[in-house]
């Protein structure tokens, strides 16, 4: 569906006036033809470079007509910032991890839930299958349009104190979650304090004692040296939740239903490539904390899941959400 040149400035103002008011450099104008893409992590992370080489495919496959222009690093702002100014077109795609969808729209709880995935290539097979795609297409009264899933591993708390062995080691610490009443719930359940803060304030607030601890994978624990301040890791692994590719509606709507449909294919075409970036990344940044110092420590999941997994009943409340939980828990035990 084609939109009308002022519906899209409308959209374009909305956003610009939405930068203005929360002091964002964002709204960006958009560079060549270039589409912007927003992403918190630096250039060198897996997210990054699947999004960059998407934009090099896109580019070849029209001869340069369509392309992307990425904003690494957080340049653009927080997530949960970011992702509005996506929905009003500030912001053409965005790469934002599935906890700050949270509370914008439920079917995006169930990849967040505690233990729901058994092992990564459950987690891949899900997400993979009709559910991902479902989960995708709940995103679009939002304005955003659901590209794709990429991977982001299995989140373990990590902390200032000392191992984390048992939940009792967790009470009373203050530990930044993303923004995500689900998260908050998560962590409080293991006695701790959540404290939700954005990802670019997790090392400051670390060093200066505000938090005792996060949670998250090895190369976001590396790649923003949250080891140097947090040394112990605890491999709770409680979260193998995805990252998700997005684009605004608003420039969507704008675009042929043959550019959509490259988009669509180009977008998925860069899971596999963003796979194996992943997993190459994700042994070299767990072998260079341990390297520089970071202290590692085994635990009993089933302490872990047994205090979490009342979240479930919490959180899970639509007909819907309940058919994605139980397709995802009938894929289990698979090959
Ligand atoms: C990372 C994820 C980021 C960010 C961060 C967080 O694993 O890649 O997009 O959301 O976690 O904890 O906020």
């Amino acid at each position: 569906m084609n939109i009308t040149r002022r519906s899209i400035v409308s959209g374009a103002l909305k956003a610009s006036a939405l930068c203005a008011v929360i002091g964002l450099p964002a709204c960006t104008p958009r560079l060549q033809g270039k589409f912007t893409a927003s992403d918190t992590h630096p250039s060198d992370y897996p997210t990054v470079q699947a999004v960059k080489q998407l934009g090099e495919k896109l580019s070849a496959r029209t001869n340069g007509r369509l392309g992307l222009q990425v904003y690494s690093g957080g340049q653009l702002g927080n997530e949960r910032d970011t992702l509005e100014i996506t929905t009003f077109g500030g912001i053409d795609i965005n790469r934002v991890f599935a906890a700050p969808l949270n509370s914008i729209e439920p079917m995006t709880i169930p990849p967040n839930l505690p233990f729901i995935f058994e092992s990564i290539p459950h987690m891949r097979r899900s997400l993979d299958s009709e559910v991902g795609d479902q989960i995708l297409a709940s995103l679009e009264p939002h304005g955003l349009i659901g590209l794709c899933f990429y991977d982001s591993g299995a989140r373990s708390f990590y902390n200032t104190r000392g191992p984390i062995r048992t939940p009792a080691d967790m009470d009373g610490l203050k530990l930044r979650v993303p923004n995500s009443d689900l998260y908050i719930a998560m962590v409080n359940a293991l006695g701790a304090n959540a404290v939700p803060i954005p990802f670019a304030e997790i090392y400051q607030s670390l060093a200066q004692g505000v938090i005792d601890g996060a949670e998250n994978n090895w190369p976001s624990y590396d790649s923003a040296r949250h080891y140097e301040v947090a040394g112990h890791i605890s491999l709770t692994q409680h979260l193998l939740t995805p990252e998700i590719l997005v684009m605004s509606k608003v420039t969507w709507d704008g675009l042929s239903s043959e550019d959509q449909l490259l988009i669509r294919k180009t977008a998925k075409e860069s899971v596999p490539y963003m796979r194996e970036l992943w997993d190459e990344r994700e042994a070299r940044s767990r072998a260079a904390v341990i390297a520089d110092g970071a202290k590692v420590n085994e635990v009993d999941q089933a302490l872990f899941s047994e205090k979490m997994l009342n979240v479930w009943d919490e959180f899970i409340v639509t007909a819907e959400q309940r058919d994605v939980v139980e397709k995802i828990l009938t894929m289990r035990g698979e090959p």
